[in-house]
C-alpha cells in the first residue's frame, strides 16, 4: 500500500525494521537509556552491534516524545533515529507525546538531509498503546508534517504482523 502526498511517498509494509536496506534511516522504539531491549530495540541493537548502545548512551536519558539520531553501525542503513514513545496510561498526554515522536523523528531526518526513513509502530508493544489508536495518531502526525518536508521523500511504516499492517493500510486508504 502506497500513497504519494505532496511529493512524498508514504508506504505501509509488513516486515522487520532491522531488514530495510533501501532506507537511509530506521526509527528505534527506544528506552530512555538508549540501551538494547525487547521488540524493535532488541532487533536493531542486535543487528547494529554494541556500538549502537555506546553511541546512544551519550544522549541518555531521553524523555517521552524526544528523538535523537546516531549512526547505524552494522545495520544496512546510515542512521538510527531513537524515539521514546509514551507508556500507555502513564505518560500523559499520550496522544500528543506519540505524535511528537513522529514529528521529532522527521525533524532529525530533515536536519541530516535524510531522504528515506522507516518507522515501526512506536509504543504498541511493551508500552501497551492500542494499535489502532496509535496507528491513527502516527498517520495524522506524519500527514501533518509532510507539507513542510524538504529532504524526506519516502516514509515507510514497517509492521511486524500482517494484522497490524492491515490496520495501517486501511487507515492510510481512508486518509485524505
Ligand atoms: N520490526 C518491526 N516491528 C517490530 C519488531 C521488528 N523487528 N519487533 C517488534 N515489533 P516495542 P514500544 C513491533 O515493544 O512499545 C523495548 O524493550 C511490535 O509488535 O518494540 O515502544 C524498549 O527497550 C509492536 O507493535 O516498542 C523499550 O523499553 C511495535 O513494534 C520498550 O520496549 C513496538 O513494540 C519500547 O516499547
Amino acid at each position: 500500500m502506497q500513497k504519494q502526498i505532496n511529493g512524498v511517498l508514504l508506504e505501509v509494509v509488513q516486515g522487520n525494521i532491522a531488514s530495510q536496506p533501501d532506507m537511509d534511516a530506521v526509527v528505534n522504539a527506544a528506552n530512555a537509556a538508549l540501551q538494547t531491549g525487547g521488540g524493535v530495540a532488541g532487533a536493531l541493537h542486535g543487528a547494529a552491534g554494541p556500538e549502537l548502545a555506546e553511541a546512544g548512551g551519550k544522549y541518555a536519558p531521553i524523555s517521552p516524545g524526544e528523538a535523537v539520531i546516531t549512526e547505524a553501525f552494522h545495520l544496512p542503513n546510515q542512521y538510527v533515529i531513537h524515539c521514546l514513545g509514551p507508556v500507555y496510561g502513564k505518560d500523559k498526554p499520550e496522544e500528543k507525546l506519540l505524535a511528537g515522536c513522529y514529528m521529532e523523528a522527521l525533524n532529525r531526518a530533515e536536519e541530516n538531509h535524510i531522504k528515506r526513513v522507516a518507522f515501526p509502530s512506536l509504543s504498541t508493544g511493551a508500552f501497551g498503546y492500542p494499535l489502532e489508536e496509535a496507528a491513527s495518531t502516527a498517520l495524522h502526525a506524519v500527514l501533518e508534517k509532510i507539507p513542510s518536508l524538504q529532504n524526506v521523500k519516502h516514509i515507510r511504516f514497517v509492521l511486524f504482523s500482517d494484522s497490524d499492517a492491515s490496520v495501517y493500510k486501511r487507515l492510510l486508504e481512508e486518509s485524505a
